[in-house]
């Protein structure tokens, strides 16, 4: 009803566990062995990647919230949308920026997050719903790789196949805003990423645009470090994948037999983070009927986290028919925020 979240569910329970099962044993049955970082948050990984954020060698989210203070008027000014999208969204903060500078400007009537979550998601919905009065909030559970297509207010029967912009309706009187931020594109390989950035322009309209937070390329040292404190919070955000395994799928992965290791990989332009395992093991997983032998030293891919340059951005989106409309930094250009347009 208009006094709670309205929850819009693309991803039963059921087809989640049938995507980890599929991940799992391509993954573990694949060499080089490899998981796809998605099955990270489950509560206790959302719980570590909050600690994360907070950690002094984790700088993304300190810069991108740093970028956002200084230009989310801008940001509104150059769109300002009735409704505000934000996908992958967890229980982000840098969320509210955004909402506070689309409301002073005075459009703002809908927040839409967008996440495989659905706590996350209704828990994040209701702090807004409190927070921004006469805000609808309309909360989509889905994969933001495959779901794109129902987002609210997309063209009925939009065609998945790049209709020209000037072939849509100019987005009018329901201007959308899609936040992809925190450096979470960072995660999807390059053909996945420009696969993605299609899909989101193909849901654009006139008028619409995407405001995209990617992390940039820098000193080494400071990328590993980021990827691997000294207080071990990353090492435990790493292991968690194997304790989603284990609960989701009856397995018996010993999770001090696997030590955390991240590592720049220059040729890719990406921080690898991958499980090393420290003897010769063997793990049961019981759901898919599956033994899965790991040989001493062997290592097991859990998430590319890829780093960019402003240029490569903008030659990116424009290769996905985007056109970059505003780019920002912060102060030392640790991390980007790009406004592009159909
Ligand atoms: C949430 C995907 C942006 O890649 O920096 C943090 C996840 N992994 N530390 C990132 C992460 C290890 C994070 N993203």
């Amino acid at each position: 009803g208009p006094a709670g979240v309205t929850v819009d569910r693309h991803l039963a329970a059921a087809e989640r566990h049938a995507s980890l099962a599929a991940d799992v044993r391509a993954g573990l049955t694949s060499q080089p062995r490899e998981l796809p970082p998605k099955w990270f948050y489950d509560a206790t990984g959302g719980l570590l990647f909050d600690r994360i954020t907070r950690l002094p060698e984790y700088y993304p989210t300190r810069r991108e919230h740093a970028v956002l203070t200084a230009h989310a008027d801008e940001i509104a000014a150059a769109c300002p949308a009735m409704t505000l999208v934000e996908l992958g969204s967890g229980t982000s903060e840098k969320t509210r920026l955004l909402l506070d500078a689309l409301r002073r400007l005075g459009t703002l009537r809908r927040f839409v997050p967008f996440d495989v979550d659905e706590a996350t998601l209704l828990q994040a919905g209701e702090d807004i719903l409190r927070a921004y009065p006469g805000v609808a909030v309309r909360a989509v559970v889905g994969d933001f790789e495959r779901h794109l297509g129902s987002l609210p207010g997309s063209p009925a029967g939009a065609s998945p196949a790049s209709p020209s912009p000037g072939t849509r309706p100019a987005a009018g009187g329901d201007r959308r805003l899609i936040a992809f931020l925190g450096g979470t594109i960072g995660n999807l390989q390059p053909a996945a990423r420009a696969a993605f950035l299609r899909a989101v322009r193909d849901q654009l309209r006139d008028g619409d645009a995407l405001l995209l937070g990617a992390d940039l390329v820098k000193d080494t040292g400071r990328l590993v470090a980021a990827y691997d404190d000294s207080a071990g919070v990353t090492a435990a955000f790493n292991r968690n994948v194997l304790s989603v395994i284990n609960r989701e799928l009856d397995a018996d992965f010993d999770l001090r037999g696997f030590a955390h290791v991240a590592a720049w990989n220059a040729e890719n332009s990406w921080i690898e983070m991958r499980l090393r395992s420290v003897r010769d093991q063997e793990v049961t997983v019981r759901a898919l009927d599956l033994v899965a032998r790991f040989e001493e030293g062997e290592q097991m891919r859990t998430e590319i986290s890829a780093k960019f340059t402003l240029d490569g951005l903008r030659a990116e989106l424009a290769a996905s028919g985007l056109a970059t409309s505003c780019q920002w930094t912060d102060p030392d250009r640790d991390f980007s925020v790009t406004l592009a347009v159909p």
